[in-house]
């Protein structure tokens, strides 16, 4: 893409806001304009890209359809939060904060509720954070998107975890507002409002709440969020939902939408925190500041464009020749790479080995709820090294992520043990300026390497540097792995093809979009995408008479249903001889293009 071309591309930055761009999708489901030919772009221009649209989170509000991270009504929220923390901070008896989600968004309630009771066992104070991940543990390392659809099991989670509790802020996120799983919390935290205050964190406007029924329930998502809205106005509920603009792979919320979480999170609980022990008031002016030392985190990745691109270039690599990734990481950056290596698979269609992540100190080091999750989940870089080195070759990339405040020996070791095996070895480290210790350490790492991004900070360690190396380290990794699975044509145009169907989110996006792609009826779509599911040229009764759960419940085990449904649609062929077509294309973007043309 040309300078002017970029320009002009860039010109088209607020183009989804207007009402007639694809009009009938919430934010989080709509097409990025931004990146509408990421598939054919080069290393270095996705890498623009991606930054492009990360940048969209902090749009000004000026003239804008939507409210925005730092809009006041936003911060005003962020601050009547975070003062409802300090409250149970400074009596913490018989009270919680439980922050829950599904995906992404449990991942980063995990992550954030560690981090914050960390900071308390700093203070000798005991933990007041919990968090819920739908599908439990498991679902910190792997797609468990069916869960996500029951609103019954949000309910009881949250009850079971609230056991005994009189005062409870429960913080529920769900990007698209839509899963039926915290949509169950909201319900039952405004059914007892004596224990329950709900706090939703998502990124649309409500109106765009998802409206679907929820079998079983008398709500939907929608219906609880004007319920909430109703309550907010006299602070018995909170809402949080700027919007951030489409995400760049089409509806992969990992990315904006789980940065953006990560973001208003730590504000909240960081206002609450200096509130609590430092006699810090929570102040507008505070939360602005510290949402503006994210913004200038977004500016790292930028600064070091050539080195993203060459990590991108070997990744794809590494991918397109059926070759692993591996990320080998400490401390807090380790559970991003294992968080980033997961999503890998539901997002991309991808093998539990393409991309895996370890982490220095495996279970030990997480302390999630249910400890160690048993030999599928195998986390630590011990289990690294027995299972995954001894096959090792120079085709395989490994990644070392880490800060000059972990072990620097420890990764040097380990960075060795790599070499015997492949050259193709990496490093992205977060340094601060000035900072002399174990420059040794960190020189010879960087000679063990084949590239490495060394990135300088300039103040003085802190709570908040760990927070920014952490927001830094998850737009590298999420641009390196979606990156790489473009550049292994896994993308069409901005869209994920080959998604797996295992919730009604995902079967109405497959429906939408074969729509998109065909220009076939929803109704004529929707046949083709159960054909493919069910595997079968004719559909039956049995199976039209049946509901999303259990066309998704079969969908679990199948594979490249929704390219499946679209050379059929396209082409009139059968599913036999559409398989056939894919068998001889692997590349799903080449396979669509060809029936296309
Ligand atoms: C998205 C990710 C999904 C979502 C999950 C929850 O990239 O793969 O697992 O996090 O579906 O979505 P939401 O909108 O409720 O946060």
């Amino acid at each position: 893409m040309s300078g002017s071309e970029w320009t002009c591309r860039l010109s088209s930055m607020h183009e989804w806001e207007s009402p007639y761009y694809e009009p009938s999708l919430p934010v989080s489901e709509k097409s990025n304009p931004l990146t509408r030919d990421i598939d054919r772009a080069s290393s270095g221009c996705i890498v623009r890209m991606l930054q492009a649209c990360d940048s969209q989170m902090f749009l000004e509000e000026a003239g804008a359809t939507y409210q925005r991270l730092m809009s006041d009504g936003v911060v005003e929220t962020l601050m009547e939060v975070a003062k409802k923390v300090e409250l149970i901070l400074k009596d913490p008896r018989d009270s919680l904060v439980v922050l829950s989600g599904c995906g992404t968004s449990g991942r980063l309630a995990f992550l954030v509720t560690s981090a914050f009771n960390r900071a308390l066992k700093e203070l000798n104070q005991s933990p007041v954070y919990s968090y819920i991940i739908a599908g439990g543990d498991k679902a910190l390392f792997s797609s468990q998107e069916a869960p996500e659809d029951d609103p019954k099991l949000g309910m009881l989670s949250l009850k079971e975890a609230c056991e005994g509790k009189k005062r409870v802020l429960f913080i529920g996120i769900s990007c698209g507002l839509s899963a039926p799983f915290v949509a169950g919390q909201l319900d039952l935290c405004l059914q007892n409002p004596q224990v329950y205050t709900p706090v939703l964190v998502g990124f649309n406007p409500t109106h765009q709440a998802r409206d679907e029924p929820i079998p079983g329930c008398s709500f939907t998502f929608r219906s609880v969020v004007q319920r909430m809205e109703g309550l907010a106005k006299s602070q018995k509920a909170f809402l949080i939902n700027p919007a951030v603009g489409p995400e760049a792979i089409s509806g992969s919320s990992r990315m904006k939408g789980g940065s953006a979480t990560k973001i208003l999170l730590e504000v909240v609980l960081s206002a609450a925190h200096a509130a609590a022990f430092t006699h810090t008031p929570i102040t507008q002016q505070g939360i602005l500041q510290h949402m503006r030392a994210y913004e200038k985190t977004l500016e790292i990745p930028c600064a070091h464009n050539e080195g993203m691109s060459a990590l991108l270039e070997a990744a794809g690599k590494s991918l397109q020749r059926g070759r692993r990734v591996c990320y080998l990481g400490w401390g807090s950056l380790g559970v991003l790479g294992l968080v980033d290596a997961s999503e890998c698979v539901p997002t991309f269609g991808a093998d539990y080995e393409d991309v895996r992540g370890f982490i220095s100190g495996g279970y030990n080091e997480l302390k999630n709820n249910e400890g160690p999750l048993g030999p599928d989940f195998r986390i630590s870089h011990e289990d690294f090294l027995h299972l995954v080195l001894p096959s090792l070759d120079d085709h395989d990339m490994v990644l070392l992520i880490y800060t000059q405040t972990d072990d620097v020996s420890d990764v040097e070791k380990l960075a060795r043990r790599v070499r015997e095996k492949t050259s193709n070895l990496h490093a992205v480290y977060h340094r601060v300026d000035g900072d002399t210790a174990a420059t040794v350490q960190q020189d010879d790492i960087n000679k063990l390497c084949l590239s490495s991004l060394r990135i300088t900070w300039p103040s003085p360690a802190s709570g908040l540097l760990q927070m920014q190396w952490e927001l830094c380290t998850k737009l590298f990794l999420n641009a390196l792995s979606t990156g790489a699975h473009v550049l292994k044509g896994k993308i069409y145009q901005n869209h994920m093809m080959d998604l797996q169907v295992t919730n009604s989110k995902l079967y109405c996006r497959a429906t939408r979009l074969l729509q998109k792609l065909s220009g076939c009826p929803e109704s004529k779509c929707e046949e083709a995408l159960l054909k493919a599911v069910y595997k079968v040229d004719n559909l039956t009764v049995e199976i039209t008479s049946s509901d999303i759960s259990t066309h998704t419940h079969t969908a679990r085990t199948r594979t490249k249903v929704v390219p499946l449904a679209l050379v059929c649609l396209l082409t009139g062929c059968s599913l036999a001889e559409a398989e056939l077509r894919l068998e001889q294309q692997p590349i799903v973007r080449d396979a669509v293009e060809a029936c296309l043309s």
